[in-house]
């Protein structure tokens, strides 16, 4: 069986941790709430929602559901105006090259992100090709680290879950990948993803061979 090959969007493919930064941030100066760029480190791989319910506790803010329905509107339309203007700049480097190995070699290729933004992130950036099948915030209903996004992927993909590698920059999508006995490749701080199976400080670093050697 082939390996199947499953990436995380955010943090993996493109950085756009900065316009959710640029966008929770407004949010959370209207509950005069002063959010950190180490506040938002907690944010990355976590679902829209889930990410709200955060803020709110850092706020100390308890809010109705409709003012909640509201905010996660907002913040939605501020962050598709932040990245309106993405384009294929902004991926991380490396990332064509590996897709475009994948692609030459008919290596079947996933996405598995928290994202509901995912597919029009994609097209922005002139990536959405390389990809066999799209799993993401629209598709799973237990986010990470709940298995469900790489299952779902996995299964897209007809690749036995233990035959494929997933790339993740957030401990809970490392902890996910590990939950459904994948391989890991974590990209980011070896000290937070501790769990992953190799680790890279940033997408440059992962090497052609290296990429060779994960397929069966
Ligand atoms: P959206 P990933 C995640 O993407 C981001 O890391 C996380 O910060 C964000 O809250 C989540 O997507 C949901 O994004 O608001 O666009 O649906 O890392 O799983 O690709
Ligand atoms: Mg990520």
């Amino acid at each position: 069986m082939p390996t199947g090959f499953i990436f995380d969007l955010d943090g993996v493919i493109v950085d756009t941790a900065k316009y959710h930064f640029k966008a929770w941030q407004s949010l959370a100066k209207n509950l005069q709430y002063n959010f950190t760029e180490q506040d938002n480190e907690q944010f990355k791989g976590v679902s829209r929602v889930r990410s709200l319910e955060l803020l709110l506790e850092m706020a100390q803010y308890k809010a109705t559901e409709k003012e909640k329905e509201q905010w996660l509107i907002d913040k939605n339309t501020h962050y598709l105006s932040l990245i309106s203007h993405m384009n294929n700049s902004e991926i991380l480097p490396g990332i064509t090259e590996i897709l475009k190995a994948l692609k030459a070699q008919q290596i079947p290729v996933a996405l598995g992100s928290a994202s509901k933004n995912a597919q029009p992130i994609l097209e922005k950036v002139g990536l959405l090709s390389y990809f066999d099948v799209l799993v993401d915030g629209n598709e799973v209903t237990m986010a990470k680290p709940n298995p469900e996004v790489f299952l779902t992927a996995a299964k897209g993909l007809g690749v036995a879950p233990e035959d494929c590698v997933v790339f993740e920059d957030a401990q809970a999508g490392v902890a996910a990948a590990k939950a459904a006995k994948m391989t890991c490749v974590g990209i980011g701080d070896p000290a937070i993803l501790f769990n992953a199976d190799h680790c890279f400080a940033s997408t440059a670093e992962i090497t052609p061979s290296f990429v060779q050697s994960l397929i069966a």
